[in-house]
């Protein structure tokens, strides 16, 4: 089951795993982009379920996994994916909406799927979780504020689900990519393309299909070997600061 499965690191993810045989959950609000996710995930002969939600809305995520058949229940691994960051304003010009959008979604949406779909795999006694965290809730950055903050929460939170889960045999994994280039930008400067693609000037940024691979090779890992936390860069970036940017 991949949250945010509409663009980006999600479809890649979708994507690498239904090619290596996986029938797979894929979750984003707009339905058009599900659909075609689904579509192109079905032509690999896997079993595709979409499902349609905000993970911001916690009844809707309760209501929709509580509801998912039972032929699908039994979720092997969960990615916690979606999320964005929007704005990139100093703390005291910061749009407060925007603050909303990233706490709601990073680390509300986070909890509410986690919390509806861990028992599943407490009462199987299985199963992996992967938490898209960043390079962001590592260090902070000018204008990361908010962002930084809920990727740091994401940070804490894959540490204490580790323990809570330990005993339940789940393995918990933090993904915290750096530079990559997915729609992530566009949807922090809404939709402004020129400041968007400034972001990855100069850069051999990660794809999403770099990520998707690193989540693919966790998994593919025995069942007693768990990544605890693992930070990808481009090799041109050493972390939220220093990058090596080529004319
Ligand atoms: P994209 O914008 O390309 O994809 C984001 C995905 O999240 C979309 O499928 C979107 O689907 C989904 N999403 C966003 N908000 C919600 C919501 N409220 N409910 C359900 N789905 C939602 O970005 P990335 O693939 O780059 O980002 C994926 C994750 O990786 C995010 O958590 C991001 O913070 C993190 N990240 C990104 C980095 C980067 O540089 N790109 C680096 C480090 C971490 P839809 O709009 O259809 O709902
Ligand atoms: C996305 C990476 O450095 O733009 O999480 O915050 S960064």
């Amino acid at each position: 089951m991949v949250t945010g499965a509409t663009a980006g690191f999600g479809r890649a993810v979708a994507n690498k795993f239904a090619r290596n045989g996986y029938n797979v959950i894929i979750t984003g609000r707009r339905k058009e982009r599900l659909d075609d996710v689904e579509k192109e995930l079905a032509t690999l002969g896997v079993k595709v379920l979409s499902l349609n939600f905000d993970v911001r809305k916690r009844y809707e995520v309760e209501d929709i996994v509580a509801g998912i058949p039972d032929e699908w229940k039994n979720i092997d691994i969960l990615v916690n994916n979606a999320g964005l960051a929007v704005g990139l304003e100093h703390i005291d010009k910061g749009n407060v909406d925007d603050w909303d959008r990233m706490v709601d979604t990073n680390v509300k949406g986070l909890l509410y799927v986690t919390r509806a779909v861990s028992p599943l795999m407490v009462a199987r006694e299985k199963g992996y979780i992967f938490n898209i965290g960043s390079i962001a809730g590592k260090a902070a950055y000018e204008g990361g504020n908010v962002y930084c903050a809920s990727k740091a929460a994401v940070d804490s939170l894959t540490k204490s689900m580790r323990i809570d889960l330990l005993k339940n045999n789940i393995r918990v994994t933090q993904i915290a990519p750096g530079m990559a280039e997915t729609e992530f930008s566009l949807v922090r400067f809404k939709g402004d393309k020129e400041r968007a693609n400034g972001v990855y000037k100069g850069m051999k940024a990660l794809t999403a299909e770099d990520v998707a691979e690193v989540i693919w090779y966790c998994a593919s890992l025995p069942e007693h070997v768990c990544i605890n936390d693992l930070v990808i860069t481009p090799t041109q970036q050493a972390d939220v600061m220093f990058t090596n940017r080529k004319a």
